[in-house]
């Protein structure tokens, strides 16, 4: 198999993984159930439980407690880019390649439905307790869900991203947005997978490190994509950003520099990797097929 099929195989039993946490559609809140569900199930590349689950393999990590927070970040990513679509965001009919939320349900369902899977991954993520003999560490793991998702996370970050349309950027500023609003999920990811991998605090920190690399070169990509792809192959409309007045790595520091700063940090990522003791092959070709990815 080439890295591609191997890919989508993982994408495909990461997506069993996530899916047999996902609550039943039934009841007086059916429609919002649909909604959750509908968006969930619409595709998507499953990266971040994908990190979190190989970064727990790094460190030898092989139980099912990590299941639930890879079911958890699923939901969470999934609710932030339901309310990033909404009218008063980026206002985006496309998401996956099929109507967003909010086209499909309407603007009152996709707020609850973005509410809905946002605290259903933490009673998601909880079930973890039942499944180990280190509560403390699924606790602690719990704590990083809400901050690293929080208003010292992604929110914070989409709140100056949003504050920030359609007026001057800094790079300071960009940088701090894309830390946060893309950046803090893929640091709690692959943190959760290494804390419950058993890895020791120094090794914890460089995961983090490592993260934080892969979640800035992948916004960076993010942007290049929505200026050089086509809508067809990223299931989502290009030049989205232009639309909404937003400065990007791109528009500030052009698309050559872009694209030689993706590569660089992708690198950067794969060096932390390698002053880590465990192997894990897929995980490198993971980080690197990100400057080369088409959607
Ligand atoms: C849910 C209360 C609540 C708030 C949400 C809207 C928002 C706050 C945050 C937006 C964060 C955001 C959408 C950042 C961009 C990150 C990004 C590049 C998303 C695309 O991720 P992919 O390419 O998507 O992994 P797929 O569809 O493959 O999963």
């Amino acid at each position: 198999m080439n890295f591609k099929e191997i890919l989508d195989a993982r994408t495909e039993e990461v997506f069993h993984a996530v899916e047999k946490y996902l609550p039943p559609v039934e009841g007086h809140q059916a429609t919002v159930l649909s909604a959750m569900d509908y968006s969930v199930r619409a595709g998507g590349k499953r990266l971040r439980p994908m990190l979190m689950e190989e970064t727990y393999r790094l460190f030898g990590g092989e139980g099912k407690e990590i299941e639930p927070f890879m079911a958890a970040i699923e939901m969470i990513h999934t609710s932030s880019l339901i309310h990033d679509d909404l009218p008063c965001m980026d206002n985006d009919t496309l998401r996956r390649g099929l109507p967003t939320v909010w086209v499909k349900f309407g603007y009152d369902m996709a707020v609850l439905a973005g509410d809905g899977l946002l605290m259903y991954s933490m009673e998601t993520a909880a079930k973890a307790l039942s499944m180990t003999d280190r509560p403390d560490l699924i606790a602690r793991c719990m704590g990083i869900l809400a901050e690293k998702t929080g208003i010292y996370g992604m929110i914070g970050g989409q709140t100056a991203d949003v504050e920030l349309s359609g007026k001057p950027v800094s790079r300071e500023q960009l940088d701090f947005i894309y830390r946060l609003k893309t950046g803090a999920l893929v640091e709690a990811s692959m943190v959760i997978g290494a804390i419950l991998g058993r890895a020791d605090e120094k090794e914890i920190n460089l995961v983090e490190k490592m993260a934080s690399a892969i979640g800035l070169a992948f916004q960076i990509q993010d942007d290049i994509l929505d200026v050089t792809s086509n809508e067809g192959v990223l299931g989502k409309p290009v030049l989205s950003d232009e639309k909404n007045h937003k400065t990007t790595y791109v528009t500030l520091e052009g698309m050559n520099k872009a694209k030689q700063d993706v590569e660089r940090i992708s690198e950067e990522a794969v060096s932390c990797l390698h002053e880590l003791s465990g192997k894990n092959q897929f995980l490198e070709d993971l980080i690197r097929m990100l400057v080369n990815r088409e959607k």
